[in-house]
């Protein structure tokens, strides 16, 4: 990039200022760009523009408040003008699994209006094989104008795909520290991506095609979620045989090719459940295994709550549960498509005569969906325990480092495995 007067690589706005677009914005500000910021939200915009993070990650409260100061870093709810366009909204389900494109359409609706010629548009959500040609029609049937190629002598607008792969709780690092792929809807516009993500991208970074690149991310997200299901598999399985299926792993894994993953309770967030459909719904006939795994990984639950039933029935009518942990996964905060969450709900509301202990020591108060129930109780890991039945949902570290002997003689169901 070609350092401007002002000092700046340029301008880029990062269109969605989530889990994804807001770190992508702060990282860039950080390393020379003069970004915007565009969000829907009325409250998005007014907490970034205090410096104020509107979610939990660790180390990025101090990198959004320092881009902020330096003026770097602004947000707003309309698209302006810009070198360089980020959009990083949400791609959900509608009908059977296929992905709703309408977030990225809204954006671009935005954008189009702003073009002149020469900018680069990338796309950062998770998208089916496609979606980016799709972004790159609808911008150029409302700019007719405009050029993906430069064909007819009209000035040309860049595409490509910016999958991101950071780990929630590890965004931060991983922003900067990642290899990534990018796919160009045309070489060109592949190189320019390229050249904008090495300015705050420390690992390597491969340019490929578009679908390619569209297909690489779901693959990646794919493997982890048939791997394990392969675990969830294995734990119905050894559970039936009277076998722990925890050491059973920790054996097959000393083998030096096997890597068994880890079996919990269902898988959750917003990636792993979500984009291993968006490859079935391209291609069903040939999508039998990653189907099978979806399946397998979204039954998980279902078993989790009939061992607890089991449990309960032992202990008696009168017998309270204690639930420990809501989040997706371990010492975060997002209860966002969470195994742990669906769960609770579940047995809570079918069992409105017993009380149940929820414990969930990162966030302040129980989600309303929860709360709202006269049988459940929000409390701390220490009193949740005391009651009769004991259910390990989440692998939170103070979960794990409770004094197993107050609770070793209930009954204890570890969905994770931690209390071996
Ligand atoms: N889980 C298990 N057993 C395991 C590992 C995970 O049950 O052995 C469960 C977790 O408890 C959780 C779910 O799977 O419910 C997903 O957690 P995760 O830590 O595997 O992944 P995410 O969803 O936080 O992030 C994934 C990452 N993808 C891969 O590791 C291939 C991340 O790099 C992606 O950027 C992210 O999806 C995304 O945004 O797509």
């Amino acid at each position: 990039m070609v350092e401007t007067a002002s000092g700046s690589n340029g301008t880029v706005t990062v269109v969605g200022l989530g889990y994804i677009g807001l770190p992508t914005a702060v990282v860039l500000a950080d390393n020379g760009w003069q970004v915007t910021g565009v969000d829907i939200s009325d409250r998005t915009v007014e907490m970034v523009n205090r410096g104020e993070l509107p979610f939990v990650e660790e180390g990025m409260d101090v990198a959004l408040a320092e881009a902020v100061r330096s003026g770097r870093l602004k947000a707003r709810k309309d698209t302006p003008k810009s070198d360089i366009f980020i959009v990083s909204v949400p791609t959900p389900f509608k009908g059977d699994h296929e992905a709703d494109l309408s977030y990225i359409d809204a954006a671009v609706d935005g954008i189009a209006p702003q073009l002149v010629g020469d900018e680069l548009i990338v796309l950062e959500s998770t998208s089916p094989p496609g979606a980016t040609e799709h972004m790159a029609d609808r911008v150029l049937a409302a700019r007719p104008d405009l050029s993906a190629d430069g064909s007819n002598g009209r000035p040309v607008i860049h595409f490509a795909h910016a999958p991101e792969r950071v780990l929630p709780g590890r965004i931060m690092i991983e922003m900067t520290a990642n290899d990534r792929v990018i796919g160009g809807l045309t070489p060109e516009a592949g190189i320019k991506a390229k050249e904008v993500y090495e300015t705050f991208c420390n690992g390597e970074v491969s340019v490929t095609d578009a679908k390619t690149a569209e297909m690489a991310k779901l693959t990646e997200n794919a493997f982890r979620d048939v791997n394990i299901a392969f675990a969830n598999e294995l734990s119905l399985i050894a559970d039936k045989m009277g076998i722990d299926v925890w050491e059973l792993i920790e054996l097959a894994n000393k083998h030096p090719r096997v890597n068994i993953l880890s079996p919990g309770p269902g898988v959750g967030g917003h990636c792993i459940a979500v984009d291993p459909w968006f490859i079935v719904s391209s291609d069903r006939e040939n999508s039998n295994l990653v189907r099978t795994a979806r399946e397998v990984n979204d039954g998980k639950p279902a078993w989790v709550i009939s061992k607890v039933e089991e449990a309960m029935k032992t202990a008696g009518p009168e017998a309270s549960v204690a639930l420990l942990g809501l989040a997706f996964k371990p010492n975060i905060d997002d209860l966002r498509e969470s195994p742990a969450m669906n769960i609770a709900i579940d047995l809570v509301s079918a069992h409105p005569d017993r009380t149940f202990y929820i414990s969930e020591p990162f966030i302040e108060e129980l989600p309303a969906k929860l709360a709202n129930f006269k049988n459940v109780v929000f409390a701390s890991p220490e009193d949740a325990i005391k009651a009769e039945v004991v259910v390990l949902l989440v692998d939170h570290d103070p979960f794990i480092d409770l004094d197993q002997s107050l609770f070793s003689s209930k009954f204890v169901i570890d969905t994770r495995g931690v209390w071996r």
